[in-house]
């Protein structure tokens, strides 16, 4: 049964359906005892054998990224930057890691939460809108959670499976995914006519929302909905004068701060920027309609 759920290629649409529907349930570790009959497959295994290129863990896909070197943020003469990308610096990321292939859903939330993402009331009053709750409210659409809540979902993932590998990417490890060895201001390149087909992105407050996730297309590694849809909140501190002093291995982001980083832009129009470096931040208990993550497993 393992091997269904991982190994070295892309799983195709069909497969995917298929393990949704075999293993839907309103509990993620059901789920993952579904999967794996004999417990929790992986610690042993992920230890003992060479990891796969992708696995699922509680119905979400991961994709195995491999260690190497980039330049993070944007160059001095790029016009379109924020002083915060600057200064450009090389990054060395020495591990491989899991991330999801996707923004979690509202449909994984509740398998592992047990409740609706959207129990909470929002922080942002757009939520009140008409119409815009019926449109946001879909169970593939992004879970919109405060980067406290993607922190308990987290613990939860955790708790389960009692490895403590589940976490938010650090910015340095979401850049260096969402660039996928491009240096352009996109994963697809530099034409923002192009953003179209890649995200969704510059709705209006009247009839956009969220979407499914998985529609456009991904970036050069497989991932998808990068740019756009819902901004994904990173594990760091926001300190707007990193770069000048960031480490250039496995950077960790400040020691401190008052708000948490948010990358990739969202689906409507006040996010100023979808480009692979734009930056901007949020305080971490505010619970939005655009801001949602993706996790990381760590590869023991
Ligand atoms: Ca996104």
């Amino acid at each position: 049964m393992t091997t269904d759920v991982e190994g070295t290629g892309r799983l195709s649409l069909v497969r995917r359906r298929f393990l949704r529907s075999a293993t839907a349930s309103a509990c993620g570790f059901c789920v993952n005892q579904a999967l794996f009959p004999s417990g929790a497959l992986g610690q042993s295994q992920l230890k003992t054998a060479a990891a796969p290129a992708f696995l699922i863990r509680f119905d979400i896909e991961f994709v195995r990224i491999e260690p190497g070197r980039f330049l993070m943020g944007s160059r001095d003469d790029d016009r379109a930057a924020s002083d915060n990308e600057r200064p450009q610096h090389p990054v060395t990321i020495t591990k491989p890691f899991y991330l999801a292939r996707h923004e979690i859903t509202q449909r994984q939330w509740l398998a592992v939460m047990g409740e609706s993402s959207f129990t909470q009331m929002r922080s942002n009053p757009y939520y009140d809108l008409p119409g815009m709750a019926q449109r946001l409210n879909h169970p593939d659409h992004p879970a919109t959670v405060s980067w406290n809540e993607a922190q308990a979902f987290l613990a939860m993932l955790n708790q389960r499976e009692g490895n403590g590998r589940y976490r938010l990417p650090t910015e340095a490890e979401w850049e260096y995914a969402a660039r996928a060895g491009t240096t352009t201001a996109y994963s697809f390149g530099d034409d923002v006519r192009e953003l179209g087909r890649h995200a969704w992105y510059g709705e209006d407050f009247a009839t956009g929302s969220t979407h499914r996730v998985g529609q456009k297309q991904p970036n050069p590694w497989g991932l998808y909905d990068v740019h756009g849809n819902v901004w994904e909140w990173v594990q760091d501190w926001f300190y707007a004068g990193y770069y000048a002093r960031s480490p250039t291995t496995d950077p960790q982001g400040p020691e401190s701060g008052s708000q948490r980083v948010v990358r990739g832009g969202s689906w409507h129009v006040t996010a100023t920027s979808w480009r692979s470096a734009f930056r901007r931040s949020y305080d971490p208990n505010y619970r939005g309609i655009s801001i949602g993550f993706r996790p990381v497993l760590e590869i023991g």
